[in-house]
């Protein structure tokens, strides 16, 4: 479906992820039509893209696919086509088994192959060469996350009058770990190119300065580098953290939802209607901390702490990289200690862990936040985890509790949360039965401190501070 794509000329503000956000359906006739899928990014920018002129780059989820440009509510969409290898390499390799391990921490050991950083380096190209020729005289691009890091740097060869910023969506490791990286230098030249870098937690943009002073030996003051320019002046990058987040209104709307509500009551009775339900609801990914989870969870049953007749621990696990080797494990790991959880402490009709590996829409996931009276989000490393803020917005009864990892970029504005070292077994445990025993009136004030965190920081003020300083730092420098 090619309407509308006519209407546009080159765009003034051009947004730039590795997935367009979008889904394919296949028509009656075996076509396939494109429709704008619903998503944090999306709803967080479509009302500034609309009013802009707005384009948006990206891979449309299929290889090979050749994809003329099209528009969807007032946005252009324009597709980046790659191949089985570029996928192979580029994102599942470089992207998800070098770059993801390296940025969580090494908790999976990161895979270092020359093969990989080949094609990721000839697929940032290609992203570059799509955006230089979309974007009309001084607009505004906006690259997102660890698959593009070398983007800004090739833009700014290409095009010198755009104004880069870039937003880095997952941690940024510390010098120790990231200086293994054999490309190092070239990612940090490519981040570069960008007028403004963003990350989510203030540490993020420390350990990112830090080692742009030592691998670059540039001159850092506050959150300013400067990068020496042959022959011309000067250019200045601002690095600033920008925590990401939801959208408030839209979660309002869906917990308002009666069909919702209704939904959330026969959950609880679809699993026996527990004295207490735990939730976790999380990408079946390693970072996340699923059997670290699980073995405090197996520890309180065989202590005594929990009884397996009172409790009922849901946890979505939705599916995720299912062609990545560590992924593949991860699942027979969870899949193993599931069942012998429930083997052990489990009854006809009755077990203690309801595990799915589902992906649910939006109304199911909160009926499920609703139906919960402890929510775990106890991730080993995590640049937000927005679950734990949706899981707060979706809470406007003000009841319900929530652990929250000392490790996610959360937990430096949900203070009120019950924090939690998912690394050490004992304090998860410690900490679930606090959350399980807390007094209702500490739930409350607790809830409604972080519920008003979240409803003054949404996704929309996210992109409105990021695009402002943008908009300034381009100014300045
Ligand atoms: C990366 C960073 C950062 C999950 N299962 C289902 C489902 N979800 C939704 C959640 C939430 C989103 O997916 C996951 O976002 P997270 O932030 O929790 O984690 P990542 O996917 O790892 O995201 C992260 C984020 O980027 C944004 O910058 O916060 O740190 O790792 O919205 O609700 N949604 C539906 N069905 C599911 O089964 N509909």
């Amino acid at each position: 479906d090619l309407s509308g794509i006519s209407t546009f000329g080159p765009s003034t503000m051009i947004v730039v992820s590795n997935r367009l956000p979008v889904d394919a359906t296949e028509n009656e006739d075996g076509s396939i039509s494109w429709g704008l899928a619903p998503g944090g990014l999306v709803t967080a920018l479509e009302p500034f893209m609309r009013e802009n002129a707005s384009t948006w780059v990206g891979w449309a989820g299929i290889s090979d696919l050749v994809l003329a440009p099209f528009e969807r509510d007032g946005v252009k969409l324009v597709s980046v086509t790659l191949s089985e290898n570029d996928v192979e390499l580029f994102y599942e390799g470089f992207s998800n088994d070098t770059l993801w391990p390296l940025y969580h921490d090494v908790i999976e050991a990161p895979s270092y192959h020359r093969a990989w950083w080949e094609v990721y380096r000839s697929v940032n190209q290609k992203f570059a060469d799509v955006v230089a020729a979309e974007a009309a005289e001084g607009a505004t691009v906006w690259v997102h996350d660890y698959q593009l890091q070398l983007v800004p740097q090739m833009l700014r060869e290409l095009r010198p009058d755009l104004t880069i910023g870039f937003f880095l969506h997952i941690p940024f490791p510390a010098y120790g770990l990231f200086s293994q990286l054999p490309w190092r230098r070239q990612i940090i030249e490519g981040l570069l190119g960008a007028d403004l870098v963003g990350f989510q937690r203030a540490q993020d943009v420390d350990n990112f300065l830090r080692i742009v002073r030592r691998i670059m030996a540039y001159k850092v003051i506050g959150g300013h580098v400067t990068v020496p320019s042959r022959g011309e002046e000067n250019r200045y990058v601002v690095a600033r953290n920008f925590p990401i987040s939801i959208s408030y209104p839209d979660i309002q709307k869906l917990i308002k939802d009666p069909a919702v509500i209704a939904r959330s009551r026969e959950i609880r009775e679809s699993i026996g209607n527990p004295k207490i339900m735990i939730l976790g609801a999380d990408r079946l990914d390693y970072t996340k901390g699923f059997l670290h989870r699980l073995k405090a969870y197996d520890e309180l049953l065989s202590d005594g702490d929990l009884d397996p007749t009172e409790v009922v621990m849901v946890m979505v696990a939705s599916p995720s990289r299912e062609r990545v080797d560590s992924y593949i494990k991860l699942r027979d790991d969870v899949e193993l200690a599931v069942g012998r959880i429930n083997g052990q402490y489990g009854e006809l009709g009755h077990y203690p862990v309801v595990y799915l590996h589902h992906n649910y829409p939006r109304e199911e996931m909160m009926a499920l936040f609703l139906a919960a009276d402890v929510m775990l989000v106890t991730p080993l490393r995590d640049g937000m985890n927005l679950v734990a803020k949706e899981f707060v917005a979706a809470r406007s009864d003000g009841d319900g509790v929530l652990v929250l990892s000392e490790f996610a970029g959360a937990f430096d504005e949900l203070k009120a949360a019950v924090a939690v070292n998912p690394h050490d077994i004992d304090d998860l445990k410690k900490q679930i039965l606090r959350a399980k025993d807390m007094a209702p009136a500490e739930r409350r004030q607790r809830m409604l401190s972080m519920r008003r965190r979240v409803r003054e920081h949404d996704v929309e003020k996210w992109s409105r501070d990021f695009l402002k300083a943008l908009a300034h730092t381009n100014r300045v420098s």
